[in-house]
Formats: C-alpha cells, structure tokens, sequence
C-alpha cells in the first residue's frame, strides 16, 4: 500500500534518542540503532518542521541497575511511581554517551527536549514522565505552534518512541511512527506488544518512503 502523504507546515517530525548510548558501542546499544541516521537524515531534509529528544540522566539515576543494591541490568523493580525496569548505565548527563551520534544532522533541529533528567523518576515518553502525571510541556509548545500531526522516529521503538507515540494519540495529535526509521531493543516480546498496542489506539505504521 502506497498512499502519498503530502506533508504540510503543522506536521512534525519527532527524532527520539539517537544518542551515542544507544548506537553501535553504547553502553545500551540497540540493534542496527546507526541504521536509522541516513534515513532520519533524508527525513529531516523532507520536513517543515523537526525536533528532537535526548535521554539526560544524571550518573546515580535511578533507573540504573547500579543505582540500586543486588539487581542486574534487564530486571525489573518497584519504584513510588510503579514499575521500572532497571538498564544499564546510560546517557549520562555531559558524556560522550548522551551526545547525538556524529552523523545526525542537528541543524535543522527546532527544539531538544531533555527527559530523564531528575534522579528519582525515568521518562520514556517525551510528553510525560514514567508517573504518567509530570509533564514535560511539549504538547503545550506542539498546540501552541499549530502541529496536528507528529511522526516519530528513532530508537527505541519499543520503548522511547512506543510511549512517545501513544502519548502523542491521547494529547490529541494524529500520529505516524516511521518504521524503516526506528530500531527496537526488543526484550521479552516488547516490540510485538508495543506494535500491537500502537494500532490499537490508532497509531499509523508507515515507511519513509511513503513521505
Ligand atoms: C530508552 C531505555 C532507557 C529509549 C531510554 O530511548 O528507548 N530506553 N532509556
Ligand atoms: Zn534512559
């Protein structure tokens, strides 16, 4: 199926976490993560309108597994806002790790927003903290600017971009996740569950091409 979606100046395109940590040789690499730069490149250069997010822990955050005694990387604990599984050491504030990968081209970008940045609660989503309750102003500044439309890309797609996009459905935006220009990191299912839950709600799977 090839629909031509014409893209117009309240369409964004949304750039999730392309950083060193979650690219070849990161501390949290996703699988193929560097693929998605070429084509998130081309996407850029297609758009009115492009942002970008960054995971910016500081180095005791606490959905680190060292952050906590006797639990490893990939497990799963209670935190006060619920569940959190607990990663590796990653995207720490100021270090190469947290940096976007070289080849990203960031000129274009119109706004970075930082998530993940307070010690005591993870952010995956870009419109609210892992509470579900902070926050982090972007559909103010999204419905403020006049977007109606967001299409996500990046990594990771069952994580960052998945909560990121359900959220973006429920603040009212119609919403795309470009699957050619996302990676997953897909631990126990995470990617079909996430894929799933997305067409549920009325999120657009579709491919770089088609824009
Ligand atoms: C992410 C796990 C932890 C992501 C961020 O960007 O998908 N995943 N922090
Ligand atoms: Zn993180």
């Amino acid at each position: 199926m090839s629909h031509s979606l014409e893209l117009t100046s309240t369409d964004i395109l949304l750039v999730v976490d392309v950083q060193n940590d979650f690219c070849d040789g990161g501390t949290l690499a996703v699988p193929n993560g560097d693929q998605v730069v070429p084509v998130i490149n081309g996407l850029i250069d297609c758009f009115h309108h492009s942002i970008a997010t960054q995971d910016w822990h500081p180095a005791d955050h606490q959905s680190f597994a060292s952050s906590h005694e006797n639990q490893e990387p990939f497990s799963t604990t209670e935190l006060s806002y619920g569940s959190q599984i607990l990663w590796p050491d990653h995207c720490i504030q100021g270090e190469t790790g947290s940096g976007f990968h070289k080849d990203l081209d960031q000129d274009s970008l119109e706004l970075i927003i930082r998530k993940g940045f307070r010690k005591e609660i993870d952010s995956y989503s870009a419109f609210f903290e892992n509470d579900k309750s902070t926050k982090t102003g972007l559909a103010g500044y999204l419905q403020n600017r006049g977007i109606k439309r967001i299409f996500l890309c990046g990594l990771a797609t069952d994580f960052c971009v998945y909560y990121s996009a359900i959220d973006a459905i429920k603040q009212g935006f119609e919403t795309f996740v470009i699957a050619d220009a996302c990676r997953a990191i897909d631990m126990d299912d995470s990617l079909a569950r996430a894929m799933t839950h997305m067409r549920e709600v009325g999120v657009e799977i579709i491919s770089s091409d088609e824009l």
